[in-house]
């Protein structure tokens, strides 16, 4: 096995997205991986809500701990992927200069792991300093009494306002799109906690397991439509004070009733008024899609920054950004003179890093060309004329709606298997078939469509891309999924072509 990693180091998301604030919005406790016991019981996470630095020191721990480093070429990106029909071998180039012939071709390429940098005119011509959010400098940036902007108030940029707050001299805030938060009241681990749930892992994570998106918002059964407005709004207070993303998951019709949804989203406006001090920046901050349908945020004191002296929330929805000037940027005919431009701006998702390398199948057939009108997949694992190629976590699985960590184990374990019945059997190729492909779209499309999911501009449909084709990508049920997978395997791989 080789492993070709373009990071200094391992660790993916928690590598590079060293920005102030980054934290998981999943508890530490799941957030974790269960492929061994011995791992659960001697890593001892030190908060509710884990920081970068902890979870790259969990990775790295890992990693150190199985022996990984000797298979990791760390430093090397992979330029091409391209498939052999007569060797029935793949052939990976870096952009070292390596060539090396495998059997197999495992993407575990990520989600969110190709950055988007809007292509802002004068982006060049800009000489402040300035980051993406999603490449931080791993030394640190000392933005003492600098005027800072930050474009961009996503989950990223939600994390990073309150401690950029603090650390500038002053902070505008370039808003497009106003985001539902709630506060994730992060604590320092309760050692008694962790023991409890140490005592019985498997017990702990089976809520997480089991919920639709594999994530424990502790889902309600109750429905939503037939709750008085007294009882709604208390289940929603009690989960808004428990911290954590929990009001999603105040109804089980939340996703799915317009009506129930817009309760929860007054909610949460309600909340943001009572906040911030002053009402017309209160105003700018009420977000106006459906609640979930773009990432739910959870913060820590982001719309209390708003209250600060040395923060300022600028409207760029009807008055985009024009140019980025020498010394700053302008908008609406107003210069921003900035010492730094932060760029939360997010990524390039679902897609985006596999299609940055250039995957070429069967008959020279590329992966850009066959996923020019949106990607194409079997269980978001395999792809049609693309043999012996899985992608981990790829486009059609549950993936960014699903806890990640566990989301990675059961595709990583699905593959491992398969490899396993393959060469158990001489079988040495195998390749999706078209109409489980086409069967597979349709189905999560479907069931996307039965939500409010493809209702707004977010980058689940990749409406954050200029030009990409909107297509809502994930697929939501990680149970459901996990069986259909299981049921796959179980019947010898049907949907998939195996040969010798
Ligand atoms: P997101 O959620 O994609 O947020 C990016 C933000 O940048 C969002 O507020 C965008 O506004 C804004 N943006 C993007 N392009 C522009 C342009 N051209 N002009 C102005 N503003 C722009 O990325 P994050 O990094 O915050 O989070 C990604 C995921 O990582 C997160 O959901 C977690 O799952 C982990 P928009 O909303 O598009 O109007």
């Amino acid at each position: 096995m080789q492993v070709y990693e373009a990071g200094t180091g391992i660790g993916g998301t928690w590598f590079w997205n060293r920005y102030p604030g980054a934290r998981c919005d999943v508890e530490s406790l799941a957030y974790s991986y269960e492929f061994s016991k011995d791992l659960e019981q001697e890593w001892n996470w030190t908060e509710r809500y884990a920081s970068q630095p902890e979870i790259l020191k969990y990775a790295n721990h890992v990693a150190d701990r199985f022996d990984l480093r000797r298979d990791i070429a760390l430093e090397t990106r992979v330029e091409s992927a391209v498939y052999d029909e007569a060797s029935g071998r793949w052939t990976v180039r870096t952009d070292r200069g390596d060539e090396v012939t495998a059997q197999y071709c495992i993407m575990a390429t990520g989600c969110l792991s190709a950055r988007n940098t809007p292509d802002f005119p004068g982006i060049d011509r800009y000489r402040g300093q300035h980051f993406h959010t999603g490449d931080w400098p791993e030394e640190g940036v000392d933005l003492a009494g600098k005027r800072v902007g930050i474009i961009g108030t996503g989950s990223t940029a939600i994390q990073a306002i309150p401690i950029l707050a603090e650390e500038s001299g002053h902070l505008f805030v370039f808003q497009r799109t106003p985001n539902f938060s709630m506060p994730a009241r992060n604590t320092p681990m309760d050692p008694e906690y962790q023991a409890r749930v140490k005592a019985n892992y498997p017990a702990f994570r089976k809520p997480f397991i089991s919920g639709m998106f594999g994530l424990d918002f502790n889902p309600n059964d109750r429905i939503g439509a037939t709750a008085t407005d007294a009882e709604r709004r208390a289940e929603f207070e009690a989960r808004w004070a428990a911290g954590g993303l929990g009001v999603v998951g105040a109804f089980a019709d939340l996703f799915v009733n317009p009506e129930v949804n817009e309760a929860a989203a007054d909610f949460i406006r309600g909340q943001i008024c009572e906040t911030v001090a002053d009402p017309e920046v209160a105003e700018l901050l009420l977000p106006d899609t459906p609640v979930g349908c773009k990432r739910p945020c959870a913060d820590t004191d982001y719309f209390e920054t708003y209250n600060r002296e040395n923060v300022t929330l600028v409207d760029i929805r009807k008055s985009p950004i024009e140019e980025l000037t020498e010394g700053g940027l302008r908008v609406n005919g107003c210069e921003y003179d900035l010492d730094a431009i932060v760029f939360a701006t997010g990524f390039d998702a679902m897609t985006g890093a596999l299609l940055r390398i250039d995957i070429r199948g069967r008959e020279g057939r590329t992966l850009q060309g066959k996923w020019a009108e949106g990607p194409k997949t079997f269980l978001g694992l395999g792809v049609e004329s693309f043999p012996n190629l899985f992608t981990i976590t790829g486009p059609g699985s549950p993936s960014v709606l699903a806890n990640m960590i566990p989301a990675i184990e059961q595709h990583v374990n699905w593959i491992a298997d398969c490899i396993t019945y393959m060469s158990g059997r001489g079988l040495a190729r195998i390749e999706a078939t078209e109409e489980a492909e086409t069967a597979w779209v349709a189905h999560v499309n479907e069931i996307a469509h039965r939500t409010i999911y493809p209702t707004c501009n977010s980058w689940y449909v990749g409406a954050n891309i200029p030009g990409k084709p909107r297509i809502f990508t994930p697929y939501l049920g990680f149970p459901r999924y996990v069986k259909r997978c299981d049921e796959v395997a179980a019947s010898g791989y049907e949907g998939f072509r195996l040969e010798p």
